[in-house]
């Protein structure tokens, strides 16, 4: 390799006998190749100039260097190798030190774990987050890391994914020193200079390994081992870090790295990693919206909240934890009460757990008002409704914003299927108005439906989006239809789950096969938990402009006739005995379901796991497929995101059409044409399926065209 540094992505400067390699790599200073071979030439560089006493490595902007460069897992491989550019820094005959401010994460890490020296500024954050894409540290951090802070806190470091500050890092003794300023490069001279006038010695991390004491370390492994089996099932990236830190106690060094690469190269091999790396991208993705490209969002500093029961006040929160100034109207005075008592109780837990301070939530709560009166809310800059799910209702409350509001106020509603456009109509601002649909509980789920009616302004588009990101949520635009994005899907495959209910399959049989897939919980767990009298009077709405071509399973109607709501009332699917809320099994509801499979004349027949997820998964992506088509949701990375931050869809698989791609879109039009024998209205293919399977084409094919 010659000694011309590529690009400008590192470029070296002498300072006496400091060379100073800075990485400049914008937004975060990945280890792309490019970065990879200017290291590798800046390292040659400083070995053959002799006024070179020691190199100085730094990051440019906000970070040391986030980590290998993640677009670049999946094509071939270009050298140097990560691994081999962390040997050669460790190999140096000079002096290596690394400054390290805001994240230094995974090969970043790695890097800095190469040097001899490590200087932390207070707002670095280190960390080994490898785990959350599917993957293990391989550039040596399974190796170094134990060796620097024993096995237990390495593998706690690298199984979590966490990010530790600089205090954290020094105490476990990850870096050498802190520094409280924040001129990194200020800083990292000047401790240059003090190893240089203290004539340090190098000192490689691959010789230290004080701290890793045999027995107690094979101890502390051993209990890793068996709580990582159970707390994350079928998960393959946690159970490879154990096995490469088990390398770190039992092998040499250099036997140690070459099973952690032989480790790594089968992580970067699996599909978790690719669905792990795809949920990651689509995530970052689901902002770039045509809207917040072409208008500036309007201010936001002040919102109002109409409505104080679970979901106002969740929303409330969530404004409040995001700085902002916070209005919630309620309807008299006891209602108002119970609202802030809502809210109140949700900061309260918070100090019980010694989370929050009483001082802290004085101060969030003096940014909270509570009113009976909309004319309380004229200068406010967005309203969220979250009142009664009915139309009617909603309209009123419009009527009466349209009356109040500033002109330029975002008036947003939080309905979960109503029809926003319809909504809209009845102000004299419809270009003002969005849907804002949250997930409960409001403050802390992850998923915001950010719905677009047809008349709506870009800015306002744009306004909602700015809010998510004061709210730290993951905002997904998707346009008017019943149930949006996410309840219009979940509809069609929990109608799925209905007809395997009704036509073989028990509730806990498909609970158990969707657990197995990754799921948290299964449907007709989760169905009890929301409760079921919500999904029944979505049924009911639905009744009178049911196709009568479509099948419809009474089973949860049953249910639903005697009062079973769920964990609310004891019982639902399963049985809550005293209030449980694990429930268990209820012969009296297999009963049920056998009483109407005899009433419809079904015999029943059996389905293996394979065969429910089969269907369960072709029904939720052939939706998402017309979602896609019909343009509401601008791409399936789209519905990826909505189904991995609001419905627990297992995130190592992607989202459902990330998944469907895995699979081969060839395979789960088959599955939708055989299905189709039985039942030819429900499972009729998307045209949009059709189209990609005969151009031979995937989902993947149609995202990122913002
Ligand atoms: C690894 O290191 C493997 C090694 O052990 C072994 C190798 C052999 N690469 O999140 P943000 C982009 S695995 C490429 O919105 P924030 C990101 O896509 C890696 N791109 O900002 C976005 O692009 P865009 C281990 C990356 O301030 C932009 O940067 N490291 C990478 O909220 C801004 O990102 C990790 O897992 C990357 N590594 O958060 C760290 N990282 O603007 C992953 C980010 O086009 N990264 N981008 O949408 C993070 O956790 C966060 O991005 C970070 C900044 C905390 C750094």
């Amino acid at each position: 390799m010659g000694t011309a540094i590529p690009a400008c992505v590192v470029t070296t400067a002498r300072e006496g006998g400091v060379l100073v390699v800075t990485i400049d790599n914008p937004p975060v200073n990945a280890l792309g190749v490019a970065v990879r071979q200017g290291l590798w030439a800046a390292l040659e560089q400083a070995e053959q100039d002799a006024a070179v006493q020691a190199v100085l490595l730094l990051g440019a902007g906000t970070s040391f260097i986030a980590g290998a460069d993640i677009r670049e897992f999946g094509q071939p491989p270009q050298p140097p190798l990560l691994p081999d550019l962390c040997n050669r820094i460790e190999a140096s005959p000079k002096l290596v030190i690394a400054a390290l401010h805001g994240p230094t994460l995974g090969g970043g890490l790695e890097v800095a774990l190469a040097a001899h020296y490590r200087l932390g500024l207070s707002a670095a954050k280190l960390g080994l987050p490898e785990v959350n894409l599917g993957l293990l540290p391989g550039a040596g951090g399974t190796q170094r890391t134990p060796r620097l802070i024993g096995v237990q806190a390495a593998a706690e470091l690298m199984l979590s994914g966490r990010h530790m500050g600089a205090q954290e890092a020094l105490a476990v003794g990850l870096i050498d020193d802190l520094d409280g300023g924040h001129d990194v490069r200020a800083a990292g001279l000047a401790y240059a200079q003090t190893l240089l006038a203290q004539k340090a010695p190098v000192r490689r991390t691959r010789d230290a390994g004080a701290l890793i004491n045999k027995a107690a370390s094979q101890a502390a492994l051993n209990v890793l081992k068996a709580h990582t089996a159970k707390k994350t099932p079928g998960l393959f990236s946690p159970l490879k870090i154990l096995e490469a830190i088990q390398g770190a106690i039992d092998l040499p060094f250099d036997e140690g790295l070459k099973q952690e690469r032989a480790l790594f190269l089968q992580c970067l091999d699996s599909p978790q990693r690719a669905g792990l790396i795809h949920a990651f991208f689509a995530e970052r993705e689901t902002a770039k919206i045509p809207e917040a490209k072409a208008a500036t969002p309007r201010p936001l500093a002040h919102i109002a909240i109409i409505g104080g029961g679970t979901m106002g006040a969740g929303i409330t929160v969530a404004a409040l934890d995001a700085g902002l100034q916070v209005t919630m109207i309620e309807r008299d005075a006891p209602s108002i009460a119970r609202g802030q008592a809502h809210v109140e109780k949700v900061y309260d837990g918070l100090i019980a757990k010694g989370r929050l301070s009483a001082e802290a939530k004085a101060a969030v709560m003096a940014r909270y008002t509570p009113s009976t009166s909309y004319d309380d809310i004229g200068q406010v800059d967005l309203v969220i409704e979250a009142v009664f799910e009915d139309l009617d209702v909603k309209k009123t409350v419009f009527q009466e914003l349209d009356r109040v509001c500033k002109p330029g106020a975002v008036l947003a509603t939080n309905t979960s299927y109503l029809d926003i456009d319809a909504i809209a109509a009845v102000t004299s601002r419809p270009q003002d108005v969005v849907g804002l649909h949250f997930f409960s509980p409001a403050n802390i789920m992850k998923l915001l439906e950010i719905v677009v009616p047809a008349k709506v302004a870009a800015d306002v588009v744009a306004t909602a989006f700015a809010l998510a990101k004061k709210m730290k949520k993951t905002p997904v635009r998707a346009g008017v239809c019943d149930g949006f994005i996410g309840n219009r899907i979940m509809a069609v495959y929990r109608q799925a789950a209905d007809y395997l209910m009704e036509d073989g399959a028990s509730p806990y049989q498909i609970d158990e096969a969707l657990r197995a897939f990754g799921y948290p919980m299964g449907l007709f767990q989760v169905v009890d938990l929301a409760g079921g009298d919500i999904g029944w009077a979505a049924r009911k709405r639905r009744a009178p402009t049911r196709d009568p071509r479509a099948r419809y399973v009474e089973i949860s109607d049953r249910l639903c006739e005697r009062g079973w709501f769920g964990q609310k009332t004891g019982r639902g699917f399963y049985l809550y005995p005293q209030g449980a809320r694990t429930g268990v099994p209820d012969p009296e509801v297999l009963a049920i379901v056998d009483a109407e499979r005899t009433r419809k004349g079904i015999t029943p027949r059996p389905f293996t796991a394979d065969e429910i997820i089969r269907r369960y998964m072709a029904a939720m992506v052939n939706e998402g497929a017309k979602v896609v088509q019909e343009g509401i949701a601008l791409r399936p990375l789209d519905v990826d995101v909505t189904f991995l931050s609001g419905y627990g869809f297992p995130r190592f698989r992607g989202g459902p059409m990330k998944y469907a791609d895995m699979v081969g879109l060839d395979k789960v039009l088959a599955d939708l044409r055989e299905f189709a024998q039985e039942d030819a209205w429900f499972w009729q293919p998307a045209a949009l399926l059709e189209t990609l399977v005969a151009q031979g084409a995937n989902f993947d094919s149609l995202n990122h065209r913002e």
